[in-house]
């Protein structure tokens, strides 16, 4: 609404969310608040009450960016991180061989080849796709759970050493990250058919809201995540990073690392699935916590 000059239709007197949207965007554009005072009586606001829908909104906008500098400014915690000193192009994790493809600084992210063998890639696919369901995510606004419509995938989670090769891929992914297998989440595998996607999102959960505190309470928050690849796709399926411009195409075997060292967007973290073009988009998911996950 930054371009309309006129407040939103008046509910009878109420601060609704859209008024507030649009006091907002008059006082970002530099309208004067006599202007915006005077619009607002334009289209029936009592005098009394536009001013005190002004004040009050800008008063809770200053207070957002107050909480946000803050957010943004506080001490960063640990996150998985391999051991890239002397940049070395290839790392060994319990014995395995994991090259270094990418890694840049903001977001930090981390882009590895060979993580998992073809066969292993194979073994997790043929063991999730009896128990896949239409993808839910953590609802933050209740704690629970809900079908997504921005993730149109199919979905399921692994216990943590659940099977012999899961245990195995965890404790390699430890290693490789240098982050405890208890700080991790299962693993989560995720089938994309052709046309779905996921929608660009943020992996931590959001401090402001509702359903966040009791989450919290298991493990503490996300500080990284690990998008193992388990397919290549015949087309389309890049994990996208629309804030820093950068896609990461899925290769069977490679896997992706970001971390987020706070819960905040100037992690720049935003990411997404692009959607699948042709085939199937296979991956897993590791996300890290805090603490202990139990
Ligand atoms: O499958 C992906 O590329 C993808 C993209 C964004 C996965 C996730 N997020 C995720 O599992 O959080
Ligand atoms: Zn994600």
């Amino acid at each position: 609404m930054p371009g309309s000059t006129q407040p939103p239709a008046q509910a009878p007197q109420a601060i609704t969310p859209e008024l507030r949207r649009w006091i907002v965007a008059q006082a970002e554009a530099g309208r004067p608040p006599d202007d915006v005072i005077q619009a607002m009586r334009d289209s029936g606001w009592d005098e009394a009450v536009a001013l005190q829908a002004l004040e009050q909104t800008l008063r809770e906008r200053l207070d957002e960016i107050a909480a946000d500098r803050r957010a943004a400014a506080e001490p960063a915690g640990p996150v998985p991180e391999p051991d890239l000193t002397g940049a070395p192009p290839l790392l060994q994790a319990d014995g395995h061989a994991v090259q270094v493809l990418v890694s840049l600084r903001r977001p930090r992210v981390v882009v590895f080849g060979g993580l998992l063998t073809a066969a292993e890639c194979e073994a997790l696919m043929a063991l999730a796709a009896p128990r896949l369901l239409r993808s839910e995510t953590v609802d933050i606004d209740t704690g629970g759970s809900e079908v997504n419509a921005a993730r149109t995938s199919d979905g399921m989670f692994f216990a943590r050493g659940e099977t012999a090769l899961i245990a195995r891929i965890e404790q390699r992914i430890a290693t490789l990250l240098r982050w405890p297998v208890e700080r991790g989440e299962g693993l989560q595998i995720l089938r994309y058919r052709p046309g779905a996607e996921y929608l660009p999102h943020y992996d931590y959960f959001d401090p402001a809201r509702p359903g966040t505190a009791p989450v919290l309470q298991r493990g503490g928050q996300r500080v990284g995540t690990l998008v193992i690849y388990l397919n290549s796709p015949a087309g389309g399926g890049a994990t996208t990073f629309p804030d820093a411009g950068l896609e990461v195409a899925p290769v069977q075997g490679n896997a992706l690392l970001f971390s987020y060292d706070r819960p905040h967007p100037s992690t720049g973290t935003l990411h997404g699935g692009a959607p699948v073009l042709a085939g199937e988009k296979w991956v897993a998911t590791k996300w890290m916590r805090e603490g202990r996950f139990e």
